[in-house]
């Protein structure tokens, strides 16, 4: 059962937005080491290195064509299905958010632009193991492509036990990413930083992974962009009378199956909600496959009780959860008044998990609390934004006064002169 905290005080609010995110201090040096590693060494650390810790013997990094197409038919049709539903929503959906040209006239003679610019070179971590989630290729690889992003690397791990599995290949393919290499952890991203003879060096590095994974972004990101610092991922549900505890208790069991250190939390308005929710998560649990992780993740998950609709805004405001689901009555109400979370689920026909996969809008969102500040990937995420400048002889005089004056101020002269030489025609003849 998870633990029920009934109408806690507005001071014991912080602890209970405490996330369960693992110290990683003691993996910093070997993480460091394997940056240091592949820097010098290239393809053969990485081929040392897969061998070492996955068991694996690497004849080439990079998947060769006829793989990557022979990749199509071990997939289902079912799925090639419905990876084509999700990744035209997935689309849509971006290309309505994409980026639009600035081009301004502020005063006259004095024109100012902005326009995006695709990010280079981009790369795509996707993590191996028993959940290959494919479903974040699409996530990171179709707004790349939207975006324009010239170069798309991949890099996921292929070990002894798993190969690559050809959803990941098939899916990478329908987002027309380049290169897929086969190599993980921490050294797969040292390889994007880095570059090495079969991994293209990037200029950002984007997708979820273990500890040693994000320890390796966290000390690259002062070489190369990273999408975000990444935790484990979270949900908070907002329940009230009108929720089903049914869909409340598989939206928590959802996010539970994800790992141990996986967070969900319950906020309701009454003992009787949570009491429901907590009974339909025992009932629901023994028809699922990942008891390990679920068990785990539960047992440091809650239930908090707050009777006020405010308050439970106030405490998911204060949360600031990676997802938050509203299952409440009037729910834009509530979410209305959200203003810090990754994403927003409303109603109670709105699992995270459509969301997750296939309704359009992207999974890779800020956790531990970082959505105070951060937004999650999107279609701003592949692009810089390029400044621009002209002013004509006028309207740089009409600046002039401004701009000399400010420099001055700053006591930087030279500043100044730039303006003047160009406005005062005696000072050029002086020199
Ligand atoms: N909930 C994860 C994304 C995911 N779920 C992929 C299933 N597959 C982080 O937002
Ligand atoms: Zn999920």
């Amino acid at each position: 059962m998870i633990t029920t905290v009934i109408n806690p005080a507005r001071n014991e609010w912080a602890a209970l937005c405490r996330r369960n995110t693992p110290d990683d201090a003691d993996i910093e040096e070997a993480v460091g080491r394997i940056i240091d590693d592949v820097a010098s060494r290239g393809d053969e650390a990485l081929r040392d290195m897969a061998l070492r810790y996955d068991g694996v013997k690497l004849a080439d990094i990079a998947l060769r064509a006829d793989e990557i197409a022979a990749a199509a038919d071990r997939v289902s049709d079912e799925v090639k299905q419905a990876i084509a539903v999700a990744a035209d929503n997935i689309r849509r959906f971006h290309i309505a958010q994409q980026p639009r040209a600035v081009d301004l006239e502020v005063m006259p003679g004095v024109r100012c632009l902005q326009r995006p610019v695709a990010i280079e070179r981009v790369g795509l971590y996707i993590p191996g193991g028993q959940a290959p989630l494919f479903s974040t290729v699409l996530m990171l690889g179709i707004p790349a492509s939207i975006a324009g992003c010239r170069h798309k690397v991949l890099c996921t791990p292929r070990t002894s036990v798993s190969d690559i599995a050809p959803e990941i290949i098939y899916a990478a393919t329908v987002c027309g990413i380049d290169r897929i290499c086969c190599t993980g952890g921490a050294q797969a991203i040292a390889a994007m930083a880095f570059g090495t003879d079969s991994v293209p060096a990037v200029d950002k590095i984007f997708g979820p992974g273990n500890r040693y994974v994000t320890k390796a972004k966290q000390l690259l990101s002062r070489r190369v962009a990273i999408d975000m610092p990444a935790g484990p991922s979270e949900v908070m549900v907002m329940a009230d009378h009108t929720s089903v505890a049914e869909f409340v208790a598989a939206d928590m069991l959802s996010q539970a199956e994800h790992g141990p250190d996986s967070q969900a939390i319950l906020v309701c308005d009454s003992e009787s909600t949570a009491r429901r929710a907590a009974e339909a998560i025992e009932r629901l649990r023994p028809r699922l496959s990942r008891s390990g992780s679920i068990d785990r993740s539960l047992s440091h998950s809650r239930a908090i009780v707050l009777p006020d609709r405010s308050d439970m805004v106030d405490f998911a405001n204060t949360y600031a959860a990676e997802h938050l689901i509203i299952s409440m009555e009037r729910p834009w109400e509530i979410a209305d008044a959200i203003t810090s979370a990754g994403s927003v689920f409303v109603g109670n026909y709105s699992p995270e998990s459509a969301g997750d996969y296939a309704s359009g809008t992207n999974h890779t969102l800020p956790t531990a609390g970082w959505a105070r500040s951060m937004s999650g990937v999107n279609m701003d995420s592949f692009y810089r934004k390029i400044t621009y400048q002209q002013l004509t002889p006028e309207g740089l005089a009409s600046l002039a006064p401004s701009i000399t004056a400010m420099a001055r101020a700053e006591r930087l002269d030279a500043h100044a002169l730039a303006v003047e030489i160009r406005t005062h025609k005696q000072l050029l003849e002086y020199v």
